[in-house]
This record gives structure tokens, sequence and C-alpha cells, in this order.
């Protein structure tokens, strides 16, 4: 499958101690989104899809097998969520996303409040986002099970450039059912500076 490649996770399995586990980080990277890439590979392979994009196949992916949707969406979700988080990440946002997160929330607190309402608000399990949409603005949005803003079938349309995994393979083994615990730790390991790059890229 020479059109995609399984990501290398950015970092080791602890490297989010303590407050992303070990444990949960290799189940999720080994197991999960592994899992989702080796079946989406499978479902496209030997047919029109293999050489489109991911971008291509989420802009139609109502018409093509339901499998494109789930593990597509598992692949390309997890590949960023790995990037918007780092050892050396938390604290506040610099550059121009944190512009824009003030023009449009007026202070870093009520973009966080906000974006926690979003992520605690996901029935069963899904994703939180905050993307760039069709007019260039900043929204935060969530979609349910593997789906996301790029996909013709999401209620919220735009680019992802940071997005929080609120399934309970993501938090479950450390936090149990306090998904508001995950989420207020999950402040302390965002790689602002990457989320930076995906919103200049988006903004263009
Ligand atoms: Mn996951």
């Amino acid at each position: 499958m020479a059109n995609f490649k399984f990501p290398d996770l950015p970092y080791s399995y602890d490297a989010l101690e303590p407050y992303i586990d070990a444990q949960t980080m290799e189940l999720h990277y080994s197991k999960h989104h592994k899992g989702y890439f080796t079946k989406f590979t499978n479902a496209i392979e030997g047919t029109e899809l293999e050489n489109k994009s991911l971008e291509e196949l989420f802009a139609n992916v109502s018409k093509h097998p339901v499998a494109v949707r789930n593990h597509g969406g598992g692949f390309y979700n997890h590949s960023l969520f790995w990037e918007i988080m780092s050892p050396n990440g938390g604290g506040e946002p610099k550059g121009e996303i944190a512009d824009a997160i003030k023009k449009t929330y007026g202070s870093f607190d009520n973009f966080k409040e906000q974006f926690a309402t979003a992520a605690k608000g996901r029935f069963g399990s899904g994703w939180a986002w905050l993307i760039v949409n069709d007019k260039k603005e900043l929204e935060i949005c969530s979609t349910p099970n593997q789906d996301n803003p790029l996909m013709d079938v999401s209620d919220c349309q735009g680019q992802p450039i940071f997005g929080l995994d609120v399934w309970e393979h993501a938090y479950y083994l450390k936090y149990q059912n306090r998904r508001p615990d995950y989420i207020e730790a999950f402040w302390n390991v965002v790689n602002w500076d990457a989320v930076d790059k995906y919103y200049k890229a988006a903004k263009k």
C-alpha cells in the first residue's frame, strides 16, 4: 500500500505520563490505531480508491464502503492526535493560533471551557475538534465514532487542526468513567507549536 503509511509515534509510550499512561498509549497506538490502518488499507487495496488522498476519500465518503469512513477516519484522526501532543507540551498557545483563539473566544480559558464542553457532551464515542471552516474562522465541534469534519457526512465542515479522542479506549484504564478528568489532563500535553503549524496551513 504505497499511498498510505502507518506513522511512527513521535515519542515513547510513557512520554505523556502522568497525564496519559504508557499502557493506554501502547494499546491505543499499536492496537487501535494500527487496526484502523490495516482494515482501511485492506478495504481499498486493489480498488480505484487506493490512489486517492484521504482528503479526496473523505470528501465523498458517503459514496464509499463504510470501512473508508470508520477505518480511514480512525487512521487519519489518530495520526493527527499524536502530532498535536508532546511531552514538552501544555501551557498557553503562542503566535498566530494564540491570536486567533483570543479573537474568536475572548480568552484562552474561555476557549478551553468551550472545547471541554464539546468533548464532555459527545455522547458515546467520538472526537472534539478545533477546525478552520470555509470562512477561515476557528470553530469548535464534535463528531461521532471515527467521523471527522473533512467528511461529507459530518455536521461540521472544515480542516481539523486539533482534536481530542473521547472514546473510552483513550482514557478508561487511567480515568475509568471520569472523562472530564482526562480532558483536564490533556491540556498539559497539547503541542501548541504543532497546532499553530496546522492553523497556518489551513488558513492559506
Ligand atoms: Mn482512539
